[in-house]
């Protein structure tokens, strides 16, 4: 089949600073899953939809027939969502960004601790389910939140980070507190990998 989930870049039970591990393997093996499954079925009858990437077909969203499109959003959004979140967490994570990123979230925000409160404001901003994201759009660092699995990518932005604010993401051990799991997401939160993908994005 065209996508394949992904292997967690590290044990399930190793962000327990954040996360707990029945949550992370219910996450990544059931929903994220369900979601590259059902992207791969949406595709079966478009062999040339398949050679595509992920990125390819978001930012490509208004071309997909429209009889497959919705699910090509919600699958192919929760896939390239999903993706994204393993690989910007880390169990050495923490701390604070640094080079180029952490300039310019310095210029853009004013410091590290406001780009925080502004995250966390985007993800209880979220009515329901969806994301808060820190985004580069048109080169410039952006926070804004989406529903579902809407990828950033369909608006022409690269998404940096997301933090998963759908209830599967956290219930277990947060409930009804997103604002907790907001902000225990700090704890491995993966400024290397976010960092790389600045540059790269920027160059
Ligand atoms: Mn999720």
């Amino acid at each position: 089949m065209a996508f394949e989930l992904p292997s967690l870049p590290y044990p399930a039970d190793s962000l327990e600073k954040a996360i707990d591990k029945l949550t992370m393997e219910i996450h990544h093996g059931r929903h994220h899953k369900a979601y590259v499954d059902n992207l791969n079925a949406a595709l079966a009858d478009q062999p040339a939809l398949q050679t595509k990437t992920i990125e390819q077909l978001l930012r490509e969203i208004q071309t997909i027939p429209e009889a497959i499109r919705q699910k090509v959003i919600n699958n192919g959004g929760g896939h390239a969502n999903h993706t994204l979140f393993w690989t910007t967490m880390s169990p050495n994570g923490g701390g604070e960004p640094t080079g180029a990123l952490a300039e310019a979230i310095n210029s853009t925000f004013g410091d590290f601790a406001t780009l925080k409160t502004k995250i966390k404001e985007a993800a209880l901003a979220r009515f329901g389910s969806g994301w808060s994201w820190l985004v580069l759009s048109n080169g410039k660092l952006e926070i804004t939140h989406t529903g579902n699995q809407d990828s950033p990518i369909m608006q022409g932005k690269t998404p940096l980070f997301g933090v998963d604010v759908w209830e599967h993401a956290y219930y277990l051990r947060y409930q009804n507190k997103r604002a907790d799991y907001v902000e225990a997401w700090w704890n491995v939160v993966n400024w290397k990998e976010i960092g790389t993908s600045f540059d790269k994005a920027k160059s």
